[in-house]
């Protein structure tokens, strides 16, 4: 195994939409670096990236991989990624390793959703950046206008290197405005031949040029100097103002290519070699809020940043290595647990295969067979050595469903299924709710659920499916009440007797004092599930032993965790305890804890319940021609818009809607958007539900209880 020093190791990140040719775009540079002596394809179903059957039954990415090859010396990495927000966790691993990240354009569609949401979270990590349009041979192929949809979406920053010579069927040429000359392809692609670019197109490839070499030397004072001085930069120059001006993100160079034809990867390739930055080059953050850059001597560390089980093999663990070099065998620490480490044997990745190494060195990816504790987001180093890097973050769920076994008896082995595969995709999120009584899963799609239920029943041999999920609604009351319980009870013995009165009302924020009672203490209690309960103590004269507030409290509480409407969770409500009695041998705790759950419901019964739902702020991104349809589906799950923008034909929809009419919602927006929209939600509070549903979900909660 060839072992590269760090100064020549690349990571790079493809990514853009679905369907944009990323997986075949790996295929072609890792066939034409000559890494591999067969060129899959999708249809074919054997490309070195999309290994998984599902993969190849759905002819396209659902699980990121990461591949090899050498270019001239240079290690390249590809961390291929799947192109919709559905499986965006590998997307979030792959922006957390690279140290550049490839767009890959559709030239038939231009600059698509998932391409554009992408593009931000790699600005988020303020990862370098550059282009290539592909399918320049197909039907509908538009180049000049993928590129206005380029610019008018990320920038001026976004620059021309090369353009091609024609489109479609014909395309079979490539115009460099860097070199100043053309490549002519082979008619089943390859290695081109270097042409002087034809009289015809010399004009605009000076015009192109000009724009590169300015562009380049207005984000680079001594460049402009030089500029100004001999009106031209020299090949070296050039590659460095390109490379600095994707550091600081004002540069994005954009490519051409075929990656079906194999018509313009290894001219991306020795780009890449070149002049994008070297894995030394990225800030990385740390858990205490400072930036790292990688280090090619010192301590060994590395950060794991995928987790992935197989069979026969058990857990392997993706990493990067960030400073020293890592061998099979070395003790090392993981920095969150504390837990020592021996590391087993490495292996270098190329999709599904790994090759073994005895060292990876700093800037490197490998895999660590058995490595303990090896999961997502962990930093292991030598002990001396205190780095953290911090966790890599995940979009938040905008999906969730209920599952269940369908048949009893495999809860444990399905325990265990769903930790697993909630190790290998943070992006899930698994919730046993006690509450609600249910599995719940939280994903990032209809089609992410889907895969995770795929694995359960194929992977993890499990009878399982997906159930609607339950609304956690919560109970509160819109007026004051007054109530009274007396618990008595005389069985043979000792007795039982207690008695309380209490003022229940609706708590809000800024609530004033009631001046009509001597408060005597206040418990203001933050509840689990949200909202407050303020229990007030006002007894006058010794008439309940304050001895038994703890009680009187716990038989609210008991109540509240079990409503007494449809026994949800109750919230914001304020209870004055102020009057009452007690039996010198027959009160006692559990007497006073009674008579307090009784009075509470009692009230609670007659101040008005109602119903609340949990509304989430969601946030829609669609093209402007579909408004009309998303606007009107909104108003009728109930949401209330609270504003629109657009960003040229990119309209974006803010609005509250109420949890359960957004259960479906992802499917709904595809199916009405041609899969073309994203969304993304969050928890805003709780709001009244409509008094329809609010006798609907009591009938049913009683019919349960029957
Ligand atoms: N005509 C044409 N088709 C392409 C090209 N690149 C990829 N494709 C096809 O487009 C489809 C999607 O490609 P794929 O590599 O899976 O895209 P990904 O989702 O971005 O990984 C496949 O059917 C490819 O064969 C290209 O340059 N030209
Ligand atoms: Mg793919």
């Amino acid at each position: 195994m060839k072992i590269y020093s760090t100064g020549k190791i690349r990571n790079i990140a493809l990514l853009g939409h679905s369907g944009a040719g990323k997986t075949t775009l790996a295929e072609t540079m890792i066939f034409e670096s000559g890494t591999t002596h067969k060129r899959g394809s999708i249809n074919s179903k054997n490309t070195v990236s999309d290994f998984h059957t599902i993969e190849k039954e759905k002819e396209k990415s659902v699980y990121g991989s990461v591949l090899n090859l050498d270019w001239r010396g240079t290690k390249i990495n590809l961390l291929d990624t799947p192109g919709t927000p559905d499986f965006w966790g590998d997307v979030s691993d792959a922006l957390h390793v690279a140290d550049s990240a490839l767009f890959v354009l559709n030239s038939e569609h231009g600059v698509e959703i998932g391409t554009e949401a992408f593009w931000k979270a790699a600005e988020r990590q303020n990862l370098p950046s550059f282009l290539v349009v592909n399918k320049l041979d197909g039907e509908q192929s538009n180049f000049d206008n993928t590129v206005e949809m380029a610019k008018e979406r990320f920038g001026r920053g976004v620059v021309v290197v090369q353009f091609p010579y024609s489109e479609g069927e014909d395309f079979h040429a490539i115009v460099d405005v860097l070199k100043m000359t053309m490549y002519e392809f082979p008619s089943d692609g390859g290695r081109p031949d270097k042409l002087p670019i034809p009289d015809s197109l010399k004009a605009k490839a000076e015009l192109l040029h000009n724009e590169l070499v300015e562009t380049v030397a207005e984000n680079d004072e001594t460049l402009l100097d030089l500029y100004f001085e001999h009106g031209e930069l020299d090949e070296y120059q050039m590659r460095d103002g390109l490379r600095n001006g994707m550091i600081n993100r004002d540069i994005f160079p954009l490519f051409c290519c075929s990656a079906e034809r194999n018509m313009g990867s290894g001219r991306i390739m020795g780009f890449i070699a070149n002049t994008t930055p070297d894995p030394k080059e990225r800030q990385i953050p740390l858990s205490d809020g400072n930036t790292y850059n990688i280090k090619e001597d010192g301590d060994p560390s590395l950060f794991v940043f995928r987790s992935v089980s197989e069979a026969h093999v058990g857990d392997l663990a993706y990493f990067k290595v960030m400073s020293g070099e890592v061998q099979p065998g070395m003790d090392l620490e993981n920095k969150q647990t504390s837990d020592s480490v021996r590391l087993g044997s490495l292996f270098i990745p190329q999709g599904s295969k790994r090759i073994e190494t005895n060292r990876v060195s700093a800037g490197d990816i490998g895999v660590a067979v058995k490595l303990k504790s090896g999961v997502s987001g962990a930093t292991f180093a030598a002990s001396s050595n205190g780095v953290q890097f911090e966790p890599i973050e995940y979009p938040a769920p905008t999906i969730r469903t209920g599952l269940q076994l369908k048949k009893e008896g495999e809860e444990d082995k399905l325990s265990t299924a769903l930790h697993q595969i909630e190790k290998e995709d943070p992006s899930l999120q698994v919730e046993h709710s006690q509450e609600l009584g249910q599995t719940i899963l939280h994903g990032l799609g209809e089609e992410h659920l889907n895969i995770i239920l795929h694995q359960l029943t194929d992977r993890f041999k499990l009878d399982v499916e997906f159930i609607t999920p339950r609304i956690p609604y919560r109970e509160t009351i819109t007026k004051r009440t007054e109530a009274h319980y007396k618990h008595k009870k005389q069985s043979g013995g000792a007795g039982q007797f207690a008695e309380v009165y209490m003022s229940i009302e609706p708590w809000y924020e800024g609530i004033p004092q009631r001046d009509d009672l001597n408060v005597r203490n206040v418990d203001e209690i933050d509840l689990e599930w949200g909202g407050k309960l303020v229990f007030q103590w006002c007894i006058v004269g010794g008439v309940i032993d304050n001895r038994f507030m703890p009680a009187i409290l716990k038989g609210i509480m008991d109540k509240m965790q079990n409503g007494p409407m449809s026994g949800c969770r109750v919230r914001d409500v304020r209870v004055s305890v102020y009057d009452g009695s007690m039996h010198s041998v027959d009160s006692n705790e559990a007497a006073f804890k009674t008579a307090a759950l009784m009075a509470f419901r009692d009230g609670f019964m007659r101040a008005s319940p109602q119903l609340l739902e949990p509304l989430y702020e969601i946030e829609v991104t669609l093209p402007a021609v579909y408004m009309g349809d998303v606007m009107s589906d909104l108003s009728s799950r109930r949401g209330q818009i609270l504003g629109m923008d657009s960003e040229g034909s990119i309209q974006k929809i803010k609005a509250i809607v109420p949890l359960q009419e957004l259960d479906r919602y992802t499917t709904r927006l595809k199916s009405m958007t041609q899969g073309s929209a994203t969304y993304t939600r969050e928890f805003h509070d709780y709001g009244p539900v409509p008094q329809d549903i609010q006798k609907r979900v009591i009938e049913e909660t009683l019919a349960a209880e029957a």
